[in-house]
């Protein structure tokens, strides 16, 4: 399979020209390096240093990635929060955890219970930490007894909400909507998330070294956003993703399997209520205003006088479709849903610099280990990325690979995505002339070779749903499907 990797690394040209320069390192045993992570709720490549719409406005982001490195192909383990954040934050995969639903919490999970997480490992090792936001799933983890001065995304940032639902989705929940709201920017949850994380940036313990982490919750829905933040994305000339008509024509019907009912809108009825502009407006505008407080955060961290000694990594937990392949939102294995932003920036890290190797949101475990010399949880199932953040050429020998429910995964390499779902049908996409995925090869026989070779890289754990799962959790039970614990009845099928 290396093979495969350095052979394709030969022919494609990593796009941007070798890195500068490094950032200085002037970490050393007694100047241990602080982290500020910065997290983000659904965000896909809509960002300008991605280039996933042409319309996306994130300056304050787009200059992070320009002094560190932005990895352009970098996957989540699971296109939904809960899981993917359990992964992050325990360094293993959800096939290897059974963690795939929003429920349960990683401390209610035998293989995750007593596992050191990434945050603990800070404090481990003397650092002060500190989280506003969303880190975690939910605030079903008891931080405060584990962490000086962790806090829930609930206690830092409640989200406001008008009175009446803007959007009457098919799916009546008030989360699910999009529009003009709230006035002012300053009751969004965000800039409360933003105003703590900048109060702890200005007032550092003295003597520690410090583990600060900001959780912003948008662009997760509701999108709402105050107006400037619209007009910065006129509605005349708004352009919408790429969608091809018939793109499922050549997709297993399994894969409706994995959002068989989701309160996230098909394209179907967002044409007929005459609401994919209005969301893909919202969607970018809320995307711009979130940039805008990551903004405020970055600012604060250079006004502290510590970024010279301080990195930053900023992720996504997964990210949304808004049209392609018929649906909106997460929980599938495409690229809409799979591809988030991952940048670093720091003492060490090459400068301006874009590196196009697949790598995993499970890396940044071992990264850390690595940055920062953090004592290991045990088994770590990513792999550093120490040497692409040195040098955004530098090769890797392995793929990222997201999980959604038990059995179904995608392969993606540096031009290809193989998908495998729990029936065994496949998808086979190649990102050299399909980078919108519009043609499953997998049944093509030129092509069969690759499709084996991809293949060896499925999980070889690949364990049920752990007790107490549930929302958003496919099972099979007697021969059954089951989505969220009721039959899948394939002919009632909802496009
Ligand atoms: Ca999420
Ligand atoms: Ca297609």
């Amino acid at each position: 399979m290396l093979g495969l990797f350095s052979a394709l690394a030969a022919v494609v040209v990593c796009a941007p020209p070798p890195a500068a320069g490094s950032a200085p390192d002037p970490s050393s045993p007694d100047r241990p390096l602080n982290v500020l992570m910065i997290a983000i709720d659904d965000l896909n490549d809509w960002v300008g240093c991605l280039n996933g719409h042409p319309q996306a406005k994130t300056p304050n982001i787009d200059a992070l990635a320009r002094r560190g490195v932005v990895f352009t192909n970098a996957h989540c383990q699971a296109p939904l929060c809960n899981p993917s954040r359990t992964s992050v934050l325990t360094g293993l995969r959800p096939s290897t955890t059974g963690v795939y639903g929003l429920l349960p919490g990683l401390r209610s999970v035998a293989a995750t219970r007593d596992r050191r997480t990434l945050p603990q490992a800070f404090e481990a090792r003397g650092y002060s930490t500190f989280c506003s936001g969303k880190i975690f799933h939910d605030g079903a983890i008891p931080w405060k007894d584990r962490h000086d001065e962790f806090q829930t995304w609930e206690e830092r940032g409640p989200t406001p909400y008008p009175a009446v639902k803007f959007v009457d989705t098919p799916a009546k929940i008030k989360a699910m909507d999009w529009g003009v709201f709230p006035e002012t920017d300053d009751s969004q949850a965000d800039r409360k998330i933003a105003d703590a994380a900048i109060a702890r940036l200005q007032a550092i313990p003295a003597g520690k070294p410090f583990f600060v982490a900001a959780g912003f919750r948008l662009p997760h829905v509701p999108c709402f956003a105050s107006q400037k933040w619209f007009d910065l994305h006129p509605e005349e000339s708004l352009q919408l993703p790429p969608v091809k008509e018939d793109d499922r024509d050549d997709v297993p019907p399994f894969a409706w399997h994995l959002h068989w009912k989701l309160p996230e809108p098909r394209l179907s009825w967002l044409n007929q209520a005459h609401q994919w502009r209005n969301l893909v407006r919202s969607y970018l505008a809320t995307v711009s205003y979130m940039d805008s407080e990551v903004g405020r955060v970055l600012e604060a961290l250079k006004a502290s006088g510590k970024q010279d000694e301080t990195l930053v990594v900023l992720w996504s937990d997964h990210g949304w479709h808004l049209g392609e392949k018929g649906v909106t939102g997460k929980n599938t294995l495409w690229e809409e849903s799979t591809r988030v932003p991952l940048v670093f920036a720091g003492p060490g890290v090459a400068v301006g610099a874009r590196c196009a190797e697949p790598v995993e949101l499970l890396d940044l475990y071992p990264t850390l280990i690595d940055l920062v010399d953090l004592p290991s949880p045990g088994i770590l199932e990513g792999h550093s990325l120490a040497p692409q953040l040195k040098d955004a050429n530098a090769p890797r020998s392995w793929p990222a690979i997201t999980t959604s429910n038990q059995g179904n995964h995608a392969v993606r390499a540096r031009d290809w995505r193989y998908i495998r779902y729990a029936d065994g049908s496949e998808e086979l996409y190649d990102h050299r002339g399909d980078p919108d995925e519009w043609t499953n090869l997998a049944a093509d026989p030129a092509h069969a070779e690759t499709r084996r070779e991809l293949a060896r890289w499925l999980p070889v754990a690949d364990v049920p749903a752990v007790p107490g799962s549930a929302h958003r959790v496919l099972t099979r039970e007697n021969g059954v499907w089951i989505w969220e614990g009721e039959p899948i009845i394939p002919e009632q099928l909802e496009r």
